[in-house]
């Protein structure tokens, strides 16, 4: 069966968890609690970079978020969360880079900066921007790829979850607001949605990563 290494608040784990509960593949979940399991050798020989997620699927292994989502669409095509015109796969990939690129550093930056500071104003500012490209983006869609969900939707849908949690209203955005309440009442979105709870333990363990990177970073100059 594929084994999944995850964290249920990761939200590069959580978009491949929903990618396989969305498919319907049956998989073996794994918990790695970040405070070390990663560091593990037995892990490290999985993933030297000591990220996850990461699967395995009949002896093959995967890395990165966003090869493991085109992996499993290919391996198991129903539901096909992929269109196959060319204007609406260039959109389902710019938003899943946009959304990796250009949403989740800016956010992920909001945890570490105080609520004041210039760097919080300038990540606030970027996300603003996203959000605005995002409903522009998504029209008058049910989806980013059109009337059916798709891997843009995981991947942004996860990502933007986290804003709320932030400070950050999606109600400014209305549009984008009714996309993301659509999806919040997916089953499989409803079984992994972090509660507030969840999220500030996501937070501190955020935090202590940051600290052991620029404990690494100043360790090394
Ligand atoms: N580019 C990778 C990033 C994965 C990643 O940053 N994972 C974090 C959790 S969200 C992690 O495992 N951190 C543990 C560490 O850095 O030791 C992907 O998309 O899968």
């Amino acid at each position: 069966m594929l084994k999944f290494y995850y964290n249920p608040r990761s939200p590069m784990a959580l978009r491949v968890w929903r990618t396989l509960l969305e498919k319907n593949v049956s998989f073996e979940l794994f918990l790695m609690k970040l405070d070390g399991d990663q560091l593990q050798s037995n892990f490290l020989e999985i993933n030297p970079f000591h990220h996850i997620p990461v699967i395995i699927d009949d002896g093959f292994r995967v890395l990165e978020s966003l090869a493991i989502l085109d992996y499993l669409e290919i391996k198991y095509p129903h539901p096909a969360l992929l269109p196959r015109e060319a204007q609406a796969l260039a959109k389902v990939r710019m938003v899943q880079m946009v959304s990796t690129n250009e949403l989740l550093p800016k956010a992920i930056s909001l945890i570490f900066a105080s609520d004041d500071s210039p760097k919080f104003i300038q990540a606030k500012q970027h996300v603003e921007k996203v959000l605005q490209f995002l409903m522009t983006t998504l029209g008058n869609s049910s989806y980013f790829g059109g009337e059916q969900l798709t891997l843009a939707d995981i991947s942004v849908g996860t990502d933007i979850s986290l804003l709320p949690k932030l400070g950050i209203n999606l109600s400014n955005y209305p549009k984008l607001n009714d996309w993301f309440e659509r999806l919040m009442q997916r089953p499989a979105w409803q079984k992994t949605e972090l509660s507030a709870e969840e999220f500030e333990q996501f937070r501190r363990v955020l935090m202590k990563l940051h600290q052991r990177e620029m404990n690494r970073v100043n360790h090394a100059k």
